[in-house]
């Protein structure tokens, strides 16, 4: 409250001295200052001396201390399904549109920039580097110990450029003069130490040093010589602000991040991963939306850096993150809203993961992580409904980008602790998820019989914070979710065997896969269940064979064109089928084609419509004839 009134009070401080100040300089109303020059000097010191002791007031009480309006303030009821005006207008906030106006800066370095955009070398401003062939024996072995190309790793500059990929409106951007310090945790567990290492530099190069308080690289217990007393040695030769902290045992991932953020003593808390680099003035943006309200969490745009030659690429331009009912990690479409607004922050229901920023005394008010969850698997879920459900927000920063590894492989064994994933689930479901932990059940029955452990310091954390039901979060936060995700699947239009009326033979995929092609067989009716001849219409209107999510796929639009099996993407596009009832023709939008067969080769594929012709009439075994019909006249894409 107090803080909130000094800024509006300065804000009017400071917009009598710009007016003031700008006449003065640029000239307009001379013959006032003229008369009155020495009213104005006076007029202007005064308020100099304001702001001055403003400022300082500003900076010496703290920044975090600008509590936002919470949202249930004049909480909207909504039918789900429909973006919730409320949360844009706390979006409106974090892009200052109804905030008091704050001194803003250009933040980029663009003498290391220029210094940057000259280096030259292996892996350079973050193109693809080939390893010779006759290095074929350390790379092998290098890779198996990494799942990443680790030989082309240590062949690249630990201080490497990477390409400045982030949407043009970025360059622009200024953020806030005062941004809260940050501490950066890095928890690892045997990383290679070159990735390792340029993960570090990569922080401190390309953020202003004096929001940096300390880099704290975590050790999960490593085996690895070179993450012991090699690390230590370089960390001590090269920098003063990185700590190396270690865990006595294996705890895993989600321990050493607690670890890691019991010894930070930044205002904000940056979780990353040990096999990154981040981008361009990638920290400004994540720290803005905190300063502004510090129960906002941030997460960075992902990128991807190639697991094979080290190449820096963008994965997307954007989503917002989700989940199914098994809890597998999900992306819902942009807004419209922040499609028109590619540089501002957009709201964002889960994070992706392990890179986010997080003010720390916001994330201790929420108990850090869950402690009881084992190793790794849930956390991304556990915090992701805790900040939304108790009163804060989660927003993705377009214009902080970090590249990441994505490795081709896990490279570590089993941790040998049993069904741990499940346990985390279960613990994430029954403490968050109310009443629609019964959908993850339905979706995971063995889930049920899960032993979750103690809960209820969890449970007194939710009730202490007084947060809000997991129904307000799908209503408000996940609106869309359902539609691309239903707790409950809808039924399929039809489903059974697909017999074709010309020949009396039926599709057979015979449990191929991905980018095959099948042919027609003899029903297995009449022969006696040999072949995959039972298949389903499925609500995303593909069709695919039952209990697989593999579909029928036509990306061509020539007669003739082949039908391949190919992963459900539940996107319509081109595995989008319409059933013409009278017809019984298999209709392709996209294509305009309908689904053909030879009666002599059994081949199928795709080919002008021909109501005349006996080979494109088929037949599923049980349709749902209304809703064919009504899918038939409703338009191709949702
Ligand atoms: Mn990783």
């Amino acid at each position: 409250m107090y803080t909130d009134s000094l800024l509006r009070l300065l804000n009017v401080a400071f917009y009598i001295y710009s007016r003031t100040f700008s006449n003065v300089l640029f000239g307009v109303e001379v013959s006032i200052m003229r008369r009155n020059t020495v009213t104005l000097i006076k007029y202007a010191i005064c308020s100099t001396a304001l702001i001055a002791s403003g400022l300082f007031l500003l900076h010496s009480i703290h920044w975090m201390k600008i509590h936002p309006k919470s949202l249930s303030q004049d909480e909207v009821k909504l039918e789900p399904g429909q973006p919730n005006p409320n949360l844009i207008k706390v979006f409106e906030e974090i892009l200052d549109k109804t905030r008091p106006v704050v001194e803003k800066k250009d933040w980029h370095d663009y003498k290391a920039i220029e210094a940057e955009q000259a280096q030259q070398g292996p892996g350079e401003q973050g193109k693809a580097f080939v390893l010779s062939g006759d290095e074929i024996d350390k790379k092998n072995e290098l890779y198996r110990n990494n799942g990443f190309n680790a030989l082309a790793s240590d062949k690249i500059s630990l201080q490497r450029a990477i390409k400045d990929i982030r949407h043009p409106d970025c360059l622009q951007k200024k953020y806030q003069k005062f941004l809260p310090t940050a501490s950066f945790i890095i928890p690892f567990h045997n990383e290679h130490l070159s990735t390792l290492l340029r993960s570090v530099y990569s922080i401190l190069n390309r953020a202003p040093k004096e929001l940096v308080t300390e880099v704290i690289l975590t050790d999960d217990h490593s085996t690895k010589d070179e993450c012991k007393q090699p690390l230590d040695d370089y960390v001590k030769e090269h920098f003063t602000n990185v700590k190396v902290v270690r865990a006595e045992k294996r705890e895993g991932l989600i321990r050493t991040r607690l670890l890691g953020a019991k010894h930070a003593t930044g205002e904000v808390l940056i979780f990353l991963d040990s096999h990154i680099e981040c981008n361009i003035n990638f920290l400004p943006p994540l720290l803005e939306p905190i300063a502004a309200n510090y129960r906002t969490v941030v997460c960075p745009f992902i990128d991807v850096i190639d697991y094979e030659n080290f190449e820096y690429r963008a994965q997307d331009e954007g989503a917002r993150g989700a989940f199914d009912w098994e809890l597998y990690y999900k992306r819902l479409p942009l807004l419209e809203e922040s499609k028109k607004n590619p540089a501002e922050p957009f709201a964002n229901p889960v994070m992706a993961g392990g890179l986010f920023a997080i003010s720390k005394d916001w994330f201790w008010e929420l108990g850090g992580y869950d402690p009881g969850l084992d190793i790794w698997g849930g956390e991304q879920y556990e915090l992701s409904f805790k900040i939304w459900q108790c009163g804060g927000t989660m927003v993705d920063a377009p214009c902080s980008r970090i590249g990441h590894i994505y490795r081709k492989f896990a490279p570590f064994p089993n941790p040998g602790v049993g069904d741990f994933v499940g346990r985390n689930y279960k613990r994430v479901a029954e403490v968050w998820m109310d009443e629609y932990a019964e959908y993850v059940y339905n979706h995971r029955a063995y889930y049920r019989n899960i032993d979750p452990g103690d809960l209820t310091e969890q449970k007194a954390i939710r009730q202490k914070l007084n947060c809000k039901p997991f129904s307000w979060y799908m209503a408000e936060v996940a609106f869309d979710l359902p539609k691309f995700y239903p707790p409950v699947e809808p039924p399929p239009l039809a489903e059974g065997e697909i017999r074709n009326t010309g020949t009396n033979l039926c599709i057979d995929t015979k449990y191929k896969g991905g980018n095959e092609r099948f042919k027609l067989e003899t029903c297995s009716k009449e022969e006696g269940g040999r072949g995959e001849q039972q298949f389903e219409f499925s609500w995303h209107k593909d069709i695919r064979p039952k209990n697989r999510k593999i579909c029928f796929d036509v990306s061509q639009s020539n007669p003739k064109s082949p039908v391949i099996l190919f992963d459900c993407h539940g996107m319509q596009g081109n595995q989008r089928f319409k059933y013409r009832v009278e017809a019984q023709q298999i209709f392709h939008p996209i294509s305009g084609l309908c689904l053909d067969c030879d009666p002599e080769t059994k081949e199928i594929y795709m080919n002008p419509c021909d109501p005349k012709s006996k080979t494109q009439q088929w037949q599923f075994e049980k349709p749902d004839l209304e809703a064919l019909k009504k899918d038939y006249a409703s338009p191709a894409d949702r």
